[in-house]
């Protein structure tokens, strides 16, 4: 049995194609350009449609006129962009409006992609269409940005009971229902803006919530409405992407909070009351008349 992520060989041919979208929001030019080359250089040709970058009505100069000539002279790079700020969801949605390709795969605007990353998550997808795949999240230091990458084990998602995402470590009964080191590690949840996805199954869970504002919370609400809706959310220890963790946001996170009431009101039933319980804050949001979930 193949036990090492090096060993394993594709048959490229028989791989969904994919697209990759990429969203930013006044993003740093070295860091927007890293992810872009980096997307083109460790991607098989046949695999990849395009690359798509969303601008979501950012005001910096060097994302106007700079990037358009810049990506002018790169294959397989388009870019749309939104005509007022849409935030991280509905810009994904915008990108994703115009792919060709079977897979979507998102992306955050800062990060590397590693070697060998993209077969996995295609070759995961084909297996089994249901599976929404996550890379394993390596670290871009946010100070010198050096690929550190990530010591040990890949960690799953999880969350408490303010609806923050947290990572832990693979518990034992998951461990031992994998067969190999190679096998794809079932999480709770995603961090979220690193995933492979059928285009189809994309569709067919109602993509996201679109309600829900800038930043924060969608991670959740898409973690819980693929396992309630009979998929399953996955790690792929062989798929390695690093990421500038950001210490300061270039926007303000202020959603946050009525994005996760969104989250708990649609998924969580009567556990909610735990997420109020924990939240005064979120109890008094609930009561704002922006909160319409059709
Ligand atoms: C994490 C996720 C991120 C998202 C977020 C929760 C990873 C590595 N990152 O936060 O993808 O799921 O949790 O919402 O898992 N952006 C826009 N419009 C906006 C705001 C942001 O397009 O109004 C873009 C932004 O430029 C970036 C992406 O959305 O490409 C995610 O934003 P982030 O990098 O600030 O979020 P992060 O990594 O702290
Ligand atoms: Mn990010």
């Amino acid at each position: 049995m193949t036990c090492s992520c090096k060993e394993v060989e594709y048959d490229y041919r028989s791989l969904p194609t994919t697209s990759v979208v990429i969203t930013f929001y006044n993003e740093a030019w070295s860091t927007l350009l890293r992810t872009v080359h980096s997307v083109l250089e460790t991607s098989p040709d046949i695999l990849l449609k395009e690359v798509v970058l969303v601008d979501d009505y950012s005001d910096r100069a060097h994302l106007k006129g700079p990037l358009e000539q810049h990506i002018s002279g790169l294959r397989k790079v388009r870019l749309i962009r939104a005509t007022k700020r849409e935030g991280l969801v509905r810009a994904r949605l915008l990108g994703a409006s115009i792919t060709t390709g079977d897979v979507l795969t998102f992306l955050d605007c800062h990060c590397e992609c590693h070697d060998g990353w993209l077969e996995p998550l295609l070759h995961r997808i084909k297996e089994e269409p249901s599976a929404v795949v996550c890379p394993v999240i390596d670290v871009i230091d946010w100070n010198t940005f050096q690929y550190l990458g990530n010591s040990g084990e890949p960690q799953i998602g999880g969350f408490d009971w303010r609806l923050v995402f947290t990572w832990h470590t693979v518990p034992e009964y998951e461990q031992k229902r994998r067969r190999s080191p190679i096998d794809v590690i079932r999480s709770p949840t995603m961090a979220g803006g690193l995933f492979a996805v059928s285009k189809n199954y994309f569709h067919y869970l109602g993509t996201y919530d679109t309600g829900m504002e800038v930043w924060g919370g969608e991670n959740l609400e898409f973690s819980f409405r693929i396992w309630q809706c009979g998929g399953s959310l996955e790690v792929h220890p062989c798929s390695h992407v690093g990421h500038v963790f950001p210490k300061k946001a270039p926007y303000s996170r202020s959603k946050a909070l009525a994005n996760s009431v969104r989250a708990a009101e649609v998924w969580m039933d009567e556990f909610k009351d735990v997420y109020y319980h924990r939240n005064p804050h979120a109890r008094l949001e609930r009561s704002l008349p922006f909160l319409e979930i059709n």
